[in-house]
This record gives structure tokens, C-alpha cells and sequence, in this order.
């Protein structure tokens, strides 16, 4: 996406159906400021405080100080005419040791960041658990500990008995690959262990938890309950039959694993060859409670990947490749195809009539910043505006071939930590200057905002 100068998105919202919402998502540790209001540490604390886990030796301590500066980031939804935002509570922020005494003021925060919402004409989308799991119960094994799902539905309990009446919904996890694979498999996020028996549990445990929090909400009377996937394009690198295996393996891990057991009870048999002997007795005892029925889908989307055998390395026996395609500053292939291809594919193979949200969509970008230009133009973000408008009309394509998508969230509001990777990738729609905690909407957002407003 070199010498983009796109500056105006390319629809309306009448070229969505009646109704159809656009929001923006973030998440609690990357944003908030996980040292103020009394929050326990997290596992994110811990393995951001050890050398080598994250770029630049950087932390959620701070963040962005949405803890304090939530009124004028609400601000900023609003006057860009969003509908929707969805936003996550930090299970250490509320019961700081995992379980047990509750932390009011955490508590409190979330209560107003509900009515902060309505106060303004938004809906409150919220998503109990993405990813700072206390560090109290990651001494415990966390989520190797099969006494997770009890835990996290009487977190589920605390949050939801208390914010759940004004939610327009709620999510139990946010990416359960993230949650077990990429954390207790390929190391890269907290706990940062890379270890098949711990990722064969995670993979588990991560999805009963969810049916019981799914249980709870019910025993509380929510009737918008969900649960927020990611799912990335696994393409074979050749036609080679090994290389089509191998993406056959990724995508039984990433995206079939979570979707087949929510919604028909069972584990893909690629990922099992692998997985099965590590999982905990009487895993398939569990289904009833992992498929407990959903009310909605969320869908995150980024990029593909390709997929190459690596016949030297241990099951899965597969690596990735650099591909072809204009990347992000992530380095992530944008590819909106894959988007499109999901929408259909889930509600097809899956979720049937269910609503489905578009819950992640976006791109790091490397922005151009003249804080002396005209408003409009002081951070400037073509590329940004040119993938909106790419993954949009991919949208809107799954709509018009049935796919019942009923909204859209970018990722992101904010500028924020990027995990591994720090505060160095720019998602926002809103710079932020990490010293002074200063926002400045981008072009992105400005454009956003025009596309929101027109009816035509
Ligand atoms: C994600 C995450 C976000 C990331 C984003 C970009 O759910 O993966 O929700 O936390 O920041 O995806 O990597």
C-alpha cells in the first residue's frame, strides 16, 4: 500500500442493511492502565517484567490512562458517529487474587464505563476475559488447572450480576487460540510457555470455561451471549498434497477447533492426532456444557498465512512462509477475501442464522504525524482508510450473498500495547503520543466520521 493517498472512505451506512452497526473495539490491558485503582497483578504483569517477553521492556502499567481518560475517549466514539463499542473487564482489576474479596473501585470502573456509554448514545458491548489472567492463578497452573471454569464463572457471576442488565452484549473469551495456542504452544504471550501437554489443556479448559460463564449469564437472564473467534486464512504455499495437509492441520487448530466444539461438540480429528493424548480425562464428557447455545458470533479478522510441511519439526510439522501480498506494519498479509470467505464459511459450517459481528478488523499502520496541519490532516493514515475500504466491501459482499453479519468493529480506538510488540504498532483510529497521553484523531478517523455521517 505504498503512495496511497486515499483520504475518503468508499460508502455510507446506506450501503449497509437497516440497522447494521459500526463500532470500535479495545481491550482492557491494553488500554486502561493496569497499576491504577487497586487492580491485582496479572500474568501479563509478570511476563512483561521479564527480559526478552516484550519489545522495548514495555508494560501495561500506563497504557494509554483510559482508566482515567475514559470520558474524552468516549467523546471520541460519539463524534465520530460509531454505534457500538466493545470493550473488555480485567478479571484482575476486579478480584485482584482470581478468586475471592472483590475490589470495588474495580468493580465501580466498569459501571462507569456502562453508563459513561449510554450517557452518549453508544452500546456496550463487553467481553469478560482478554487475556490478563490474575497472576494468582497462574501460580496455580492457570488455565492448565482444570478449576478454571469454576473461577471464571464466578468471575463471570461478579462482572455480570453487576454491569449485565445494560450490556447490548457480552462475550465470555476474546480468541481462544490466542488464549491456549499462542501462549502455551509457541510461547509468544503470557505465560509464554511452549508446551503441547499445557496447550492440549488450555485448548480445553479455555472452551469449558466458556459454556460456564455461557451458564451463568443464562442464571442472570442475559439474552445476548457470545463468544469473539479468530480466524486467519490458512493457505497451502504450493499444491504440493504435503503443504495442503499442512494448512489442513493449521486450520484444525486455529479455526475449526473452537467453532466444531461450540457449536457441534466435537474436536477436528487433524488437531487430535496431535492433541489427544494430552487432553484431561473425560474431555469428551464436556461438550454438553462447552455447546451450551450462543445467542451471536464474533469474528475476528486480520490476514492469511501461508502454510508450508516442515517434515524436520515435531506434530504439527508445519511452518509459515512470507507471502506475496502488500503488508501491514505487522508484517500481516492484507488479504480481505479471507474476511469475506469467513463470514460465509462460519455461518455456512457453524452458526447458522445467528448473528455474526465482526468484532476485530484493522491494521497497524505507520502514520505520518504533523501536529501543526489543519485538524483533519495532522496524522495522516492512507493506508488505514484503503484497508477499511477493502475488508468493508468485503463485508458487504457476504452480506449480499447471505451471511447474516449485523455489524463492524475496528480495531482499534486507540493507539495501545500491542503485547509482544509493545506500543510501537499503531492500530488506532486516534494517535496517541505515549509521553503526554495526548489524543489526536487520524485521517482514518476524520474519514470515518464523513462515511458515518452521509446518508447518501
Ligand atoms: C486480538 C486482539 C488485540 C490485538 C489485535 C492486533 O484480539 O488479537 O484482540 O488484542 O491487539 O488483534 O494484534
Amino acid at each position: 500500500m505504498s503512495a496511497n493517498t486515499n483520504t475518503v472512505l468508499d460508502f455510507t451506512r446506506a450501503d449497509f442493511p437497516e440497522g447494521f452497526e459500526f463500532g470500535v473495539a479495545t481491550s482492557a490491558y491494553q488500554i486502561e492502565g493496569a497499576s491504577f485503582g487497586g487492580a491485582g497483578l496479572s500474568h501479563w504483569d509478570t511476563f512483561a517484567a521479564t527480559p526478552g517477553n516484550v519489545a522495548g521492556a514495555e508494560n501495561g502499567s500506563v497504557a494509554c490512562d483510559h482508566y482515567h481518560r475514559w470520558a474524552e475517549d468516549f467523546d471520541l466514539i460519539r463524534d465520530c458517529r460509531l454505534d457500538s463499542y466493545r470493550f473488555s473487564t480485567s478479571w484482575a482489576r476486579v478480584i485482584p487474587d482470581g478468586v475471592g474479596a472483590v475490589n470495588q473501585e474495580g468493580l465501580d470502573f466498569y459501571d462507569r464505563l456502562v453508563d459513561g456509554l449510554l450517557a452518549r448514545g453508544i452500546k456496550p458491548y463487553a467481553c469478560l476475559y482478554h487475556w490478563e489472567l490474575p497472576a494468582a492463578l497462574a501460580d496455580l497452573g492457570g488455565w492448565r488447572n482444570p478449576s478454571i471454569a469454576d473461577w471464571f464463572a464466578d468471575f463471570t457471576e461478579v462482572v455480570m450480576g453487576r454491569i449485565g442488565d445494560r450490556l447490548q452484549a457480552a462475550a465470555t473469551f476474546n480468541e481462544p487460540w490466542c488464549i491456549a495456542w499462542l501462549s502455551h504452544f509457541l510461547g509468544q504471550h503470557a505465560p509464554g510457555l511452549r508446551d503441547i501437554r499445557a496447550a492440549a489443556r488450555a485448548m480445553h479448559h479455555v472452551l469449558l470455561a466458556h459454556g460456564r460463564a455461557v451458564q451463568v449469564m443464562r442464571g442472570l437472564k442475559l439474552n445476548s451471549v457470545g463468544v469473539v473467534m479468530n480466524l486467519e486464512y490458512s493457505a497451502p504455499v504450493d499444491e504440493t498434497e504435503a503443504a495442503i495437509a499442512a494448512a489442513r492441520r493449521n486450520e484444525a487448530i486455529y479455526n475449526r477447533w473452537f467453532l466444531e466444539a461450540v457449536f457441534k461438540k466435537s474436536y477436528p480429528e487433524e488437531a487430535l492426532a496431535g492433541l489427544e493424548p494430552h487432553l484431561p480425562t473425560g474431555w469428551a464428557d464436556d461438550f454438553d456444557i462447552i455447546a451450551e447455545p450462543v445467542d451471536w458470533l464474533g469474528i475476528n479478522y486480520y490476514t492469511r498465512k501461508r502454510i508450508a510441511a516442515d517434515p524436520e519439526a515435531a506434530w504439527p510439522s508445519l511452518k509459515e512462509v512470507e507471502g506475496p501480498l502488500p503488508k501491514t506494519a505487522m508484517d500481516w498479509e492484507i488479504y480481505p477475501d479471507g474476511l469475506y470467505h469467513f463470514l460465509s464459511w462460519a455461518a455456512k459450517t457453524y452458526s447458522g442464522e445467528l448473528p455474526i459481528y465482526v468484532t476485530e478488523n484493522g491494521m497497524a499502520s505507520y502514520d505520518r504525524v504533523d501536529l501543526t496541519a489543519d485538524a483533519a490532516e495532522r496524522v495522516a493514515d492512507p493506508d488505514r482508510i484503503a484497508y477499511l475500504n477493502g475488508h468493508l466491501a468485503a463485508v458487504k459482499r457476504a452480506i449480499d450473498d447471505g451471511a447474516p453479519v449485523k455489524g463492524y468493529f475496528i480495531w482499534s480506538l486507540l493507539d495501545n500495547f500491542e503485547w509482544a510488540l509493545g506500543y510501537d504498532k499503531r492500530f488506532g483510529l486516534v494517535h496517541v503520543d505515549f509521553e503526554s497521553l495526548a489524543r489526536t484523531p487520524k485521517q482514518s478517523w476524520h474519514a470515518l466520521k464523513a462515511a458515518l455521517s452521509s446518508n447518501d
